[in-house]
């Protein structure tokens, strides 16, 4: 792991180094309090910090103090090294924002004990860290195609017309037709992959951002105000690359085509509406012959 040791005793400084080097740590030195502060706050900050109470520029407690204003999701591990033993200089230290504080001279086997502590800490929280950006991606993402679920997409959509201000944001809703079909002669794994491959070339045509699996076989295409053209040809070259796409399965090869309903959504348009007119413009798609675009 790698280790900011921060003193400006080069003695102490090589033997803080010599000591966490042994047991496997990379230490990376720094003999004043505002190049410490500058090493953590890099983007690539060390996890673990060795951190001396006095040293010029700025002492430790100051350092520290910036450290945890800032904020960040990976919060450095820190330690304090002091000579000063008094109750209010570790509770000061500890007030600023320390994990732990070690008095100077140090034992070596007690530095080396409070690191693993601090190494223990650091795994733990990257673990929480992970898992909770793991279980927020799960909670915005739809499993089966990986795009963005209903309530995700839905979100974006208000997001996107909050932006748009005078522009309108293009709304498609998409259904594939006949889709039960797939099912019913391949198999639903084909139905699946299917629904798979349906997203990537929404993907490719929205971004991920702007595309959202709605529930089964019904998906959201969004367009940003601004784009070139209008948004009904966008949507109807996205239903012509559908029609000509084909896909294999494990069961046979096949391809869909598809039916959207388009509305526009301006800033402040409910949501409820916004969906309802795409929905409509949908119902019309199918009715007229499915493999369309309607508004
Ligand atoms: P239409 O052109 O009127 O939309 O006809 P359709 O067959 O596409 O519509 P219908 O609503 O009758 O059938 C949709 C089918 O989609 C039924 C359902 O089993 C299937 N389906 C929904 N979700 C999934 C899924 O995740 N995987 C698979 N394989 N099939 C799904
Ligand atoms: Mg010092
Ligand atoms: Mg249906
Ligand atoms: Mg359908
Ligand atoms: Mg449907």
């Amino acid at each position: 792991m790698k280790i900011l040791v921060a003193e400006d005793d080069l003695t102490s400084r090589r033997i803080l180094s010599s000591v966490l080097g042994k047991i496997g740590h990379e230490t990376v030195e720094t003999s004043d309090g505002l190049s410490a502060l500058a090493v953590l706050e890099s983007p690539d900050c060390p996890r673990l910090a060795v951190l001396d109470w006095m040293m010029p520029g700025m002492d430790g407690p100051e350092v520290i103090r910036r450290v945890r204003e800032k904020g960040n999701d990976r919060p450095p591990y820190i330690i304090m090294l002091t000579t000063r033993g008094s109750k209010e200089d570790i509770i000061a230290g500890l007030g600023a924002g320390a994990n732990d504080y070690l008095a100077k001279p140090f034992d070596t086997g007690e530095l080396q004990a409070r690191v693993e502590v601090g190494r223990r800490m650091v795994e733990l929280q990257d673990a929480l860290v992970e898992s909770r950006e793991a279980l927020a991606y799960q909670a915005a993402h739809d499993s089966l195609t990986g795009l963005l679920n209903r309530r995700a997409i839905l979100d974006r959509l208000a997001a996107w017309t909050m932006e748009a201000r005078d522009g309108h944001v293009a709304v498609g809703l998409l259904d594939i037709d006949h889709f039960k079909r797939v099912n019913d002669t391949l198999g639903h794994q084909a139905g699946d992959e299917v629904l798979r491959r349906i997203a990537s070339v929404m993907k490719e045509f929205c971004g991920a951002d702007g595309a959202g699996r709605m529930g089964g076989e019904e998906f959201l295409a969004l367009r940003r105000p601004g784009g070139n053209g209008d948004p009904f040809n966008f949507f109807d070259s996205l239903r012509e690359r559908i029609a000509k796409t084909s896909i294999k399965t494990e069961t046979g090869t096949v391809s869909v085509t598809a039916s959207i309903g388009v509305a526009l959504a301006a800033a402040g348009t409910a949501e409820d509406r916004i969906l309802t007119a795409a929905d409509d413009a949908l119902y019309r798609a199918k009715n007229l012959g499915r493999n369309r675009v309607e508004r």
